[in-house]
């Protein structure tokens, strides 16, 4: 597992700055999973407080605190702000690009709802709030290269829409009731620990079980589709930065971030090194439209600028860790 430590510079641990615990929502997704014991490690186990509407699977479940929570209900988020003391919120719960164009209703509920919750709760007791944005935010107007912090941004997928919604409402309660609301546009993110849940993305995690299990893989995208991407360690470290950095630093509420592009064919290339008997085929199912609107790398040229982002991994670096921490767990 990786386990990110306090950044250097963490003078100042969050939950103390911001005078409470630290509450993440959505701690059993693909990110909840490794950012809880990343969180833990930075401001202290006791102060970070883990829900989600599901208990922890088993292998990620810590012991430590962890409550019922669904975002859509404004009072029993209040009740836990107030009741735990919480000083910061990182709101993690929403659905994915594709579960969402599966049942849009849920999606529109769940993180549009949410999201409104967690910015009224902010608004009422001071909080500080982090929630990841998505590369989904763009559309097929947006530039699909170097895609900037600020451009058209007209998504066709529910998901887009409703992150559209998160970053503009955060930054409407910054605006205009100086709540400290900070997002990160995430590409797809390649994790070891979890398996994500309903993106477009998930292909690029599948992939590598595939590999070790069968030495082949039916991907659902095809083979010359480009997409921004992100390795877990680097997510981490991307999202404590930015919790982080002086608030005087940000020239903006909204970052994105980049690492990595890859196509499917490029992704199956990079295992082949390591195991050239790996075969992919490619059988393209309703998240082909999705991808085809989405851009093929970011500028994150303002994030490197103002809090020091920094990405550690391209992608062989991250085949090569991914094979070998999948490879000794199945040993
Ligand atoms: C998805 O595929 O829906 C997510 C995302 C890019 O936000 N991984």
């Amino acid at each position: 597992r990786s386990c990110l430590a306090a950044p250097a510079s963490s003078s100042r641990p969050l939950s103390s700055a911001a005078g409470g615990a630290v509450l993440l929502t959505g701690a059993c997704g693909q990110v909840g999973q490794e950012l809880l014991p990343a969180l833990r490690a930075a401001y202290g186990a006791d102060n970070v407080i883990a829900s989600d509407v599901r208990k922890p699977p088993p292998g990620a479940d810590d012991g430590g605190r962890f409550l019922y929570l669904d975002v859509t209900q404004a009072a029993e988020l209040s009740r836990i702000v107030t009741e735990h003391r919480v000083g910061t919120i990182v709101h993690l719960a929403a659905l994915l690009s594709a579960t969402g164009e599966k049942n849009p209703q849920l999606a529109l509920a769940v993180n549009n709802m949410g999201v409104s919750n967690v910015l009224e709760a902010a608004r009422l007791n001071g909080l500080r709030v982090f929630s990841p944005s998505t590369i989904a935010v763009f559309g097929p107007s947006s530039p699909k290269q170097n895609t900037p912090d600020e451009t058209v941004m007209r998504p066709t997928t529910i998901y887009g829409v409703t992150k559209v919604h998160l970053e503009l409402l955060g930054e409407y309660y910054h605006a205009k009731f100086g709540v400290d609301f900070r997002s990160l546009r995430y590409p797809g993110v390649i994790s070891s620990a979890a398996m994500p849940g309903g993106g477009t993305t998930d292909y690029a995690v599948e992939i590598y079980h595939a590999a070790l299990a069968r030495d082949q893989y039916e991907c659902f995208l095809r083979e010359d589709t480009e997409l921004p991407m992100m390795y877990m360690p680097d997510l981490l470290s991307a999202t404590i930065g930015l919790m982080e950095a002086p608030d005087e630093a940000l020239t903006q509420r909204t970052y994105n971030i980049g690492a990595m592009s890859f196509t499917p064919e490029q992704l199956a290339a990079s295992i082949r090194r390591v195991r050239p008997h790996f075969a992919m085929s490619c059988a393209p199912d309703f998240r082909q439209a999705i991808a085809e609107t989405w851009p093929q790398a970011l500028d994150d040229s303002a994030a490197r600028r103002d809090w020091g982002w920094q990405p550690r991994y391209d992608l062989d670096a991250m085949t090569d860790d991914m094979l070998r921490v999948l490879s000794a767990r199945r040993d």
